[in-house]
């Protein structure tokens, strides 16, 4: 019933409001009529007055002038004479006529066309005799409207008769005839125009930009997959509207993406577990044969040599700890820069080494860089540039020009080592790893259209104003558009990217689709939340049974353990997190000397001066706050400044009854995931920052802002005091999410997508 009200509605609508529109239209033109009418009378009234003045003025000069000739004549009774006059004159332009009358208005001579005897003609000359003032005045005689004027004649004593000039006036109603016809052509003319041009803007201004709104509303309602060809209106008028429904539009189309992913996770759900092993076997089946390679600048295994001996080591970061389990179910090509002073030694002619060293499954190619190129690209612009760009961590950003030019150039080698290894390779697909490379796709897709190449931005996306800060970034969003597939963490970043694409390159936004045309070439943007390799037996296999070093015995007699891991980064919001340190011990005495902290820190970037200066502050933090708290041999925080195994990490986080995620901003953050898959005992508590994209998924964390230190500190307590049953309710549904979405999964659903694109 409602719904076959609608339309009704609309058109019910539809008709009252070109009611209103013709209503104004009409109002208008009886304004512009009233004015016009005014105006007309006015004139008419003066042109009259004009008129009738002059020929007045006509007639007292000529009867003056012929009073001189008439006034002998007439005393000395020459009516011969006197009507040769009269005939005479009476041919002259506008004359109707001339007459002379004696004292008693009778005629003593007269032109043909003055009417003998006529009453208003003799009133008039009969009232200038009594008054012996000539005068005059307006009669209508048969052949038309004329005007008398009269003047008295005098012998040496008396009045003795009368002349009378009878000027032609009906041109004077011709002419104020011609005035308001006039006119009211124009009124007519003014009201069309009026109107035509009223209903023109209603068109253009009003009519069109709605209906393109609606339009575009309306393809997101219908879930349209067509980009809109109307263009939103951009007239200042309408743009607050504009603007508005754009928002709701968008809003709209991310409801829907979100809602189709929810459905296919849904549908899916009855897809899980994965594991290393279906992930070996999906790659199998959807690649079909394709090669696989995955580029990045961090490699999953550096070598290094120490007294004479080489050694290797996974590093502490997040893309290795996620990418690797993807490579050890696929097998491929894993391209990364060669940072180890080991590296060299290991590889064969051709920059590659066989990993894991242990027990090989996939191929890393080394790719060097002088210490110039590493300074400019990685140090510098990625990581002094993009890194805080994206972060937006009060930390500004450097965009030097020799940096740029590094980073281009390092982009350049690696797409040349990119396109060596692919040469032979019929349509390879090509897993390009953040912000490192955002101008690698483009190099590659320009040579090898046929490559499918995927790229994943590791931290997040800034909104544009941020972003628009930096000089190169059309250069890079160029770039970065030469892939096929673009991948974040969260749909806010997806977003921010998009808009941001809109507002600084041509190119055609679907934002049903999300993607972006540009050059003919599509980039489909998504949402991959990153996650773990957490399976039923992975975690379990990894850590059990692993004894942590004498550095952690104290953990063991602590009854409250809190743990935070943290690459050495001021993004991770470490120094707000020992300022809520502080503040919990200051408000809660009673857990001084039960309590202990470990803060588990990889020393990172160390060569970027805000990094040195960033890793001095924690250690004076920490330093301030031990020494304030400490009594006898207890102090509240032990700080753990080196590289971890990931099977010590986990016995840690095993150990801890509480995890500290305080990022200020953060494009996932593992260790979150990392802190609940090793807890298998269902125990413990996730205190987790609001900024870090981990935190759209794990809701039954304790979300705190970490820039709200009390809240931080209540939060550490009520992690504390939590109880058990509370503490499973929310680990079980965290577990049970990270396990369903975990990294093999991530894999699969990014190259699924890939290969659905090409
Ligand atoms: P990172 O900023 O490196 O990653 P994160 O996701 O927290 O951040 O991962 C850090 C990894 O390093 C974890 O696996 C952790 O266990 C490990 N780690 C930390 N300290 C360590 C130590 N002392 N020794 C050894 N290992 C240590 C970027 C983005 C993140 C995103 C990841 C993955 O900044 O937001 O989650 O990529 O996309």
């Amino acid at each position: 019933m409602r719904y076959n009200s609608i339309p009704f509605v609309c058109r019910y609508t539809a008709k009252k409001t070109m009611k209103r529109i013709i209503g104004s239209i009409l109002f208008v033109i009886l304004v512009a009529s009233l004015i016009t009418v005014t105006f007309t009378v006015n004139q008419v009234n003066q042109e009259e007055k004009s008129l009738q003045t002059d020929l007045q003025y006509r007639s007292t000069l000529v009867a003056d002038s012929l009073r001189e000739s008439v006034e002998p004549n007439f005393i000395n009774k020459s009516n011969t004479y006197l009507q040769n006059v009269v005939e005479r004159f009476a041919t002259k332009e506008r004359f109707a006529g001339l007459a002379i009358y004696d004292n008693k208005t009778a005629t003593v001579a007269a032109s043909a066309a003055i009417p003998p005897n006529d009453k208003q003609i003799t009133t008039i000359v009969s009232e200038v005799m009594d008054a012996d003032k000539a005068n005059g005045d307006f009669v209508t005689l048969p052949s038309g409207k004329v005007y008398i004027f009269a003047l008295p004649l005098h012998d040496t004593k008396s009045v003795v008769g009368a002349l009378m000039v009878a000027q032609n006036a009906s041109y004077i109603d011709s002419r104020l005839f011609a005035i308001w016809r006039n006119n009211v052509i124009r009124l007519f003319t003014q009201a069309f125009l009026l109107s035509l041009a009223v209903l023109m803007v209603l068109q253009w201004v009003i009519y069109e930009p709605v209906r393109a709104l609606v339009f575009s509303l309306k393809a997101v309602r219908n879930s349209s997959s067509e980009p809109s060809e109307r263009k939103l209106p951009n007239n200042p008028f309408l743009r607050p509207l504009a603007v508005e429904v754009e928002n709701v539009r968008r809003s709209l189309s991310e409801a829907n993406v979100r809602a189709q992913v929810e459905a296919r996770l849904r549908l899916e759900k009855l897809d899980t577990p994965w594991t290393a092993e279906r992930l070996s076997e999906f790659v199998k089946d959807i690649v079909k044969g394709r090669k696989i390679y995955t580029i990045s600048n961090r490699e999953p295994y550096i070598h290094t040599k120490e007294n004479g001996i080489t050694q290797y080591h996974v590093p502490a970061s997040g893309l290795a700890t996620a990418i690797e389990p993807m490579m050890h179910a696929c097998g491929g090509t894993w391209i990364a820069h060669g940072s180890g002073s080991g590296d060299r030694e290991v590889v064969d002619a051709h920059d590659r080494i066989r990993v894991p060293p242990d027990d090989p499954k996939y191929t890393l190619r080394r790719v060097w860089l002088t210490e110039k190129e590493e300074n400019g690209y990685y140090y510098g612009f990625a990581n002094e540039g993009l890194w805080p760009l994206c972060h937006i961590a009060h930390t500004r950003p450097m965009f030097r020009k020799e940096d740029w030019e590094a980073y281009k150039a390092v982009n350049g080698k690696f797409a040349e080592v990119v396109l060596s290894e692919i040469k032979d390779v019929h349509r390879p697909i090509l897993f390009i790893q953040d912000y490192h490379f955002a101008l690698l796709p483009r190099m590659v897709k320009r040579a090898r259209p046929d490559a499918t190449i995927g790229l994943f931005w590791h931290i997040p996306w800034p909104n544009w104003e941020s972003f628009s800060v930096c000089p190169y970034r059309k250069e890079l969003l160029d770039g970065m558009l030469g892939s096929d597939l673009l991948g974040f963490h969260t749909q806010l970043h997806c977003n921010n990217f998009v808009d941001t694409v809109g507002k600084e390159l041509e190119s055609l936004i679907d934002w049903q689709q999300f993607a972006v045309v540009r050059g003919g070439h599509m980039t489909t943007v998504k949402p991959f939340p990153i996650s773990i390799a957490f399976t039923d037996t992975s975690v379990a296999a990894r850590g059990e049974g692993y004894t942590l070093g004498k550095e952690f015995d104290v953990m063991k007699s602590m009854p409250h353990v809190a743990i935070g891991v943290d690459r050495l980064d001021y993004t991770k919001g470490i120094l707000e997190r020992l300022q809520a340190i502080d503040l919990f011990l200051e408000t809660y005495p009673a857990y001084r000397t039960k309590t202990l902290f470990v803060q588990i820190a990889a020393p990172s970037r160390t060569k970027i001066k805000q990094y040195k200066e960033f890793e001095h502050e924690v250690d004076a933090a920490v330093s301030r706050i031990n020494k304030k708290y400490q009594s006898g041999s207890w102090q509240p925080i032990l700080f753990s400044k080196r590289l971890h195994t990931h099977e010590e990490i986990d016995a840690l986080y095993r150990e801890s009854d509480v995890c500290l995620v305080t990022s200020l901003h953060d494009g996932m953050n593992l260790v979150a995931k990392e802190y609940i898959a090793s807890h298998r005992d269902e125990k413990g508590v996730l205190i987790l920052s609001q900024f870090a994209g981990a935190s759209r998924e794990l809701r039954d964390a304790l979300i705190v802002n970490p820039y709200n230190i009390a809240e931080v500190s209540d939060a550490i307590r009520e992690g504390f005091e939590m109880l058990q049953s509370d503490q499973t309710r929310r680990m079980r549904k965290m577990r049970s999410l990270v396990k369903e979405y975990n990294v093999y999964r991530w894999s699969a659903e990014f190259l699924r997508s890939m290969i659905k694109l090409s």
